[in-house]
């Protein structure tokens, strides 16, 4: 980087301290993870520069030849990793391809979406109010069972009372398998559209240690930087199964996404797609993933043994879902605590939480990063332990209910546990851990 080093050192100085925190932290945000240096050289390349509004030999600009044969590398790389005739490539991410599905099938104000609550593992775009998919589509949210599993009867009843024309299932913070067969029932039986959501498990999907949804979806969207390990960007992909329903499925998406709400797409993104897919073809990703299920339910197993409360009671995938509330802890209070440990996770509601969503009573966490960097079950036993005492240091802290009060207790909590002894000793002991585990 020693151009950006000399034509702005304070962007320089940043990258590298970023560089420097994901290397000296366990990431357990289980949507991040590191993409290799392929992907980021590809995000970085004279791609950038390009305009390219349309598709492959469809264009509105001069100098595409280059540009159509990567799209069409890109496009053929993901039809067959995922075994499906139809690929858009060009959703900047996970929202804009979500909206485009939406808005290349359904009636806006009229049409009904049956999505996951975003209270109960939902993605915003799966119909919550405050985004756009819950503004202009009307949205029948289904729910978790007490065990905390999708409750596919609720989801049955409501498919039949509403009629809606698309139902999504797939997830934020669902720790199971997604049952695609059953949703593929249910679809049909009210004949719905079925959007399969893979974003968070379409790396463990290409693996094959979660079931694939593409005998039983029409359209399946997914995020790249997820468990898939690429650059930050979004595919639409239309089954042989939508085909079927609908011939005219992969135009209306990709008119959709462009001229509908996109312009030009980001070539740069194109290409780090198309080098995380080469990549995600391979047999050693097929090892990633199955680690990084397994390191999940190691660490599901260990922290189970320090009676934490799991939500459905451990994990199948690559995350966990914390609930706080037995350990008389607060989400948001053990995020921080955690990350001043060294161990970053995120705050999260849990299925009938009484606590806004700020300050929720619980912690999502995941493996998809930290196997990447190598780690396997002995690791894992150790960051449930290192989870543990954080927890036990901010036990009985509660945020007060009075809203005015809270910004002076955060003020002080923040000061105390940035004093807190035994955090700053965990903290020392992740990242002597972390150096052992090259992040790429
Ligand atoms: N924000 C992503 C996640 O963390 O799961 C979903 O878009």
């Amino acid at each position: 980087m020693k151009n950006l080093k000399a034509v702005d050192p304070q962007v320089y100085e940043l990258i590298k301290k970023e560089e420097e925190r994901q290397k000296e932290v366990l990431e357990m945000i289980p949507s991040e993870n590191y993409a290799s240096r392929g992907v980021l050289e590809a995000l970085g390349s004279v791609f950038n520069n390009k305009y390219s509004e349309g598709y492959p030999l469809k264009r509105y600009y001069q100098g595409n030849k280059i540009v159509d044969n990567l799209e069409l590398l890109a496009q053929d790389r993901a039809k067959k990793l995922f075994g499906v005739p139809h690929v858009n490539v060009q959703p900047y991410s996970g929202s804009p391809a979500n909206t485009a599905v939406y808005f290349a099938l359904l009636e806006p104000l009229k049409d009904k979406i049956l999505g996951l609550s975003l209270a109960f593992g939902g993605h915003l775009t799966h119909g919550a109010p405050v985004s756009i998919s819950g503004k202009y589509f009307k949205v029948i949210p289904y729910h978790l069972s007490d065990k905390g599993l999708i409750d596919h009867d609720e989801v049955e009843r409501l498919a039949v009372e509403e009629q809606p024309k698309i139902i999504v299932c797939g997830a934020t913070a669902y720790p199971r398998i997604i049952d695609f067969k059953r949703f593929g029932e249910i679809a049909e039986k009210v004949e719905a559209y079925l959007l399969a959501d893979i974003s968070h498990i379409a790396g463990l999907v290409v693996g094959g240690v979660h079931p694939s949804p593409v005998p039983y979806a029409h359209i399946i969207m997914t995020t790249t930087h997820k468990t898939l390990r690429g650059p930050r960007g979004a595919m639409i992909m239309v089954t042989d199964k939508g085909l079927e329903k609908d011939p005219e499925l992969p135009d209306k998406i990709d008119k959709a996404v462009f001229p509908g709400l996109q312009g030009g797409p980001h070539d740069n993104q194109t290409a780090a797609i198309a080098v995380a897919l080469e990549e995600a073809g391979k047999p050693e990703f097929k090892r990633y993933s199955e680690q990084v299920v397994k390191n999940a339910k190691t660490l599901a197993d260990e922290l189970l043994k320090f009676k934490f409360d799991l939500v459905s009671g451990g994990t199948d995938n690559h995350l966990l879902l914390i609930d706080l509330t037995t350990k008389k802890a607060n989400g948001a209070l053990a995020a921080y605590a955690l990350e001043v440990a060294g161990i970053v996770v995120n705050k999260n509601a849990v299925p009938n939480d009484p606590l806004p969503p700020f300050y929720p009573s619980g912690i999502r966490l995941g493996t998809p990063a930290i196997t990447t960097r190598g780690m396997k079950e002995k690791e894992m036993i150790k960051i449930a332990s290192w989870i543990n005492l954080v927890i036990e240091e901010i036990k009985g802290e509660e945020l007060p209910k009075e809203k005015e009060s809270r910004s002076y207790f955060w003020k002080e909590f923040r000061r105390r546990v940035k004093e807190n002894e035994r955090l700053l000793e965990i903290k020392e002991e992740v990242r002597a851990s972390c150096s052992k585990f090259p992040a790429p």
